[in-house]
């Protein structure tokens, strides 16, 4: 079977599948149990400057064809997914810090603090959909660049941007200019779809409390919007590849999904709502359809695979 072995940000993955931040990833036991499964990285929440208890319940809710939630940033505070980071050295697999803050200054003060942590990678969530009257920050350039102002010369560990769903390529273009400005080493999109409403007609209810109802959006909804995003921005970036990696998030339950998540150019997948919904096992299951795909389809690894996409 072809191995899965891949690379973000010359940090080594043992396969190609991992856990996306903000599903069961918030406390010690979660981060415990993804390190226990098959997952190559453990993905830490977003979290802040200080705790959070998020947003009011119900604000998760399944779906036919994948989810809704609006959890509003729950987390243990940075310092303690710094400590975390430490107790979960000793499972020797990539740790992916993630910082969500409200203003260029909370960037400031996690991203210092990470980067003295054993985290290996420090992911910069700019795309947070569900903060009630905050504007989802990369959809705003210029707080964009004075967040990544603050904070790209402050260490020596990978920083990446967590993304939301562009929708139009002059958007990926400005954002890829940025990327290319501030040296950022990897891009993980897409984020959910956020403002989305899902309505219980029994009810005649919104499904969730917060927000009046309004959630971001996940799983098999959003596929197709992931796929045209990390295509466009693999091309946008190719100039820089192997500079900056592309993980790929959006609706991948199965192998066939992390496939063409691979022949759009992402260099690793995360999986959120089919974690969600089967557990754990599901890592090894996905990394392993993978590999049957890649040994079937002739290709000795997934560097072989990456971006070749085919045109009609
Ligand atoms: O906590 C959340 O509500 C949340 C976050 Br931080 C995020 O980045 N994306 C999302 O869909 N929900």
């Amino acid at each position: 079977m072809a191995a899965a072995k891949t690379e973000i940000a010359g940090v080594s993955l043992a396969c190609y599948v991992f856990n996306a931040s903000g599903v069961n990833d918030s406390t010690f036991e979660e981060l415990e149990a993804i390190a226990n499964s098959a997952s190559p990285a453990i993905m830490m929440k977003s979290c802040t400057p200080e705790p959070r208890k998020g947003n009011d319940k119900p604000r998760y809710s399944m779906l036919p064809y994948g989810s809704i939630q609006c959890m509003g940033l729950p987390n243990l505070g940075c310092k303690e997914y710094i400590r975390f980071a430490s107790k979960l050295k000793k499972y020797k697999k990539p740790i992916i810090a993630s910082i969500a803050g409200f203003c260029p200054g909370d960037y400031k003060i996690m991203c210092e603090a990470f980067q003295k942590s054993d985290a290996d990678l420090i992911e910069v969530n700019l795309s947070c959909p569900n903060i009630e009257g905050k504007s989802q920050i990369a959809y705003d350039t210029s707080l964009a660049e004075d967040i990544l102002a603050e904070i790209w010369k402050i260490g020596k560990k990978p920083i990446g941007l967590k993304l939301p769903p562009y929708y139009d390529y002059a958007n990926q273009e400005d954002m890829a200019e940025l990327i290319k400005r501030f040296n950022v080493s990897f891009i993980t999109c897409i984020n959910s779809i956020g403002n989305a409403l899902a309505i219980n007609p029994e009810t005649e209810t919104t499904m969730l409390k917060p927000k009046k109802g309004f959630g971001g959006l996940c799983g098999d909804y959003i596929k197709p919007i992931a796929l045209g995003n990390i295509r466009n921005f693999y091309e946008l970036l190719d100039k820089e590849k192997n500079k900056v990696s592309i993980i790929g998030v959006g609706g991948i339950k199965s192998g066939s999904d992390a496939f063409e998540f691979l022949l759009a150019g992402a260099d690793a997948v995360q999986v959120g709502t089919a974690f969600e919904r089967e557990g754990p096992s599901c890592f090894k299951r996905i990394n392993k359809e993978l590999e049957c795909i890649l040994g079937k389809k002739g290709y000795k690894g997934v560097q072989e695979a990456k971006g070749g996409l085919k045109y009609l």
